[in-house]
């Protein structure tokens, strides 16, 4: 579905395209009238979207160089990306590449107004009163397909697709569910936030609540719904229900540096928000109980063992609580009762454990390659030992962890370095995806007692497989087959034989309602 940035908005990205495009040289002024001749129309004046994705360094990641010039000679295929090979000469679209990934300056202002204003309600929704489908409503599968930004509403149980639906571009981070499991919300980098009715099968509404995301949480209660911004360096607080800004919370260190968001996650017992700063050595909490109490009432929790000071007088809802750290940390693993967080060091080579409660690091443990901490699950051994496993980005091993002593149980050797980990409490396996290098067409399948590899599935040689979902009960595994003509494949999560494949565009991460409201043993929150 194709969405207009509000009209309303015009007239300040104008001004910010206008600073955007100010000359910094000859061939600045040459890409910056190359852009607004070819690309505004589709990516907005200031490069900020519109039809088609921003166009910023943030977004453009490591899209750059020849790759960046590629796509845009020619074009990208089943999407309304044109090819401007015959338009615009080599020297030009390399011209136009290097400058796309300079910065926009200044930050583009992105606030309550710019989101409210954004905000856009579906015209012909009317909500069920019931599920407008026959099979288990908490047994429904929502599956993203990056391939053509979609979502495919998958029946658990005849694995029939009881829905697909266009979603805004570069859906990223976990699709997070109401506590009733009626209503989905999904995210995209360009920070646009949709919401979406299960019972109805219909979209609800979507409103853009930053220009650069990275993820959203829903609070304990289901009331707020949190975005983690790089662009603008906010947190963006939207009622969950009409999808109204609330509040725009600006992140700003204790030494006045702004920064960006690395992730935002709900911490239920808490009855808080836990938010990974990218560029400052702090961690926030922030309160969504209107009652909070002492606790948030503005202390910041030195780096001196346990000391206080007090620097407000923040209390009830939004109240915020900063923990200071030697280092910045990001990409969390929560203990199951939220008291201890693991970060993973900024090197990637340590995980720092941080009590919550005391709001200070308490032990540090080797987790050299890079460990991917928020696709941490945890489970119980036989001993009783509750311990956590995590994947490394840049190193075939999984590292599995005690979670009371924080201590290495084990580290499993695997065929190369994976994203996703994924189990299920009905399930003896924990599934294990290689996402990197030659091996990446291989899921393993691990033993959650020995701690052993007991299957190594490869079901399309050369094709990436990658991320795991369960149905309710954990008797299925669903795989996605990460490739443009992918495909979803369902397991028999006991015999581990296939049982069927869907063919699906790109599919990537899937999200159980049951499995997520009730905050399955096995999954990743
Ligand atoms: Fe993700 C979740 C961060 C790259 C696909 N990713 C998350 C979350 C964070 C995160 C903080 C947790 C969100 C939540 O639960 O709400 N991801 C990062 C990065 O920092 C990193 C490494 C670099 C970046 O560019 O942002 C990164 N992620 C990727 C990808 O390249 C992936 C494979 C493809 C994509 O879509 O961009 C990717 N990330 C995912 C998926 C989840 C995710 C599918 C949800 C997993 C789940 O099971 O909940």
């Amino acid at each position: 579905m194709i969405r207009l940035i509000a009209s309303s908005d015009r007239a300040s990205l104008l001004a910010l395209a206008l600073a955007a495009l100010a000359p910094v040289g000859a061939a600045a002024q040459d890409a910056a009238a190359l852009y607004a001749e070819h690309c505004a129309a589709c990516h907005g004046e200031g490069r900020l979207g519109g039809q088609g994705p921003v166009l910023i360094p943030e977004t453009l990641g490591r899209l750059k160089g020849e790759r960046l010039e590629a796509v845009i000679r020619d074009g990208r295929p089943a999407t309304q990306m044109p090819a401007f090979g015959e338009v615009l000469g080599e020297t030009e679209i390399a011209a136009l590449a290097a400058w796309l990934h300079e910065p926009v300056e200044p930050l583009p202002v992105w606030g309550m107004a710019e989101i409210a204003a954004s905000r856009e309600m579906s015209g012909d929704y009317t909500p069920a009163a019931a599920p407008v489908f026959e099979p288990d409503p908490m047994n429904i599968t929502l599956v993203v397909e990056k391939g053509d930004h979609h979502v495919s509403v998958l029946d658990g149980d005849s694995f029939a697709i009881l829905d697909r639906f266009p979603t805004p571009y570069a859906v990223h981070g976990g699709v997070k569910f109401s506590p009733d499991g009626r209503f989905a919300y999904i995210m995209s980098r360009d920070g646009w936030v949709q919401k979406y009715d299960i019972w109805s099968l219909a979209e609800v509404g979507r409103v853009r609540a930053g220009i650069n995301a990275r993820n959203i949480a829903l609070s304990h209660d289901g009331r707020w719904l949190a975005v983690a911004n790089y662009l603008p360096r906010s947190l963006s607080i939207l009622d969950a229900g009409t999808l109204e800004p609330v509040r725009v919370i600006d992140v700003i260190a204790r030494d006045g540096t702004p920064s960006r968001v690395s992730a935002v996650y709900q911490a239920p017992q808490r009855k808080s928000f836990i938010l990974a700063l990218k560029d400052a050595p702090e961690i926030w909490e922030i309160a969504t109980d209107p009652d909070a109490g002492p606790f948030y009432e503005g202390f910041v929790h030195s780096r001196e063992a346990g000391m206080v000071e007090a620097v407000g007088a923040e209390e009830g809802l939004f109240a915020r609580r900063r923990i200071l750290l030697e280092e910045p940390i990001d990409d969390f693993f929560f203990t199951t009762d939220y008291r201890h967080l693991i970060g993973a060091s900024r090197d990637g080579s340590r995980g720092v454990v941080v009590n919550l409660n005391v709001g200070r690091v308490v032990a540090e443990l080797p987790l050299p390659g890079m460990p991917h901490l928020g696709s941490g699950i945890s489970w119980t051994m036989a001993d009783g030992r509750r311990v956590m496993a995590t994947p490394h980005l840049k190193e075939g091993k999984l590292t599995v962890i005690d979670t009371e002593t924080f201590e290495v149980v084990k580290v499993i050797e695997t065929l190369g370095p994976g994203f996703f980990l994924r189990s299920h409490e009905n399930t003896p396996y924990l599934w294990a995806d290689v996402f990197f290098g030659p091996n990446r067409d291989v899921m393993h399948v691990i033993d959650k007692q020995s701690l052993e590899i007991v299957r190594t599935l490869r079901p399309v040689p050369g094709a990436t497989v990658a991320h795991v979902e369960f149905d309710r009960d954990g008797s299925h595994a669903f795989v996605s087959v990460w490739e443009d003509e992918g495909a979803l494949i369902v397991y028999d999560a006991a015999t581990l034989e296939e049982v069927t494949r869907l063919p699906m565009r790109k599919p990537s991460g899937k999200y159980n309602v049951w499995n997520k409201i009730r905050f399955s043993e096995g999954t990743s929150h």
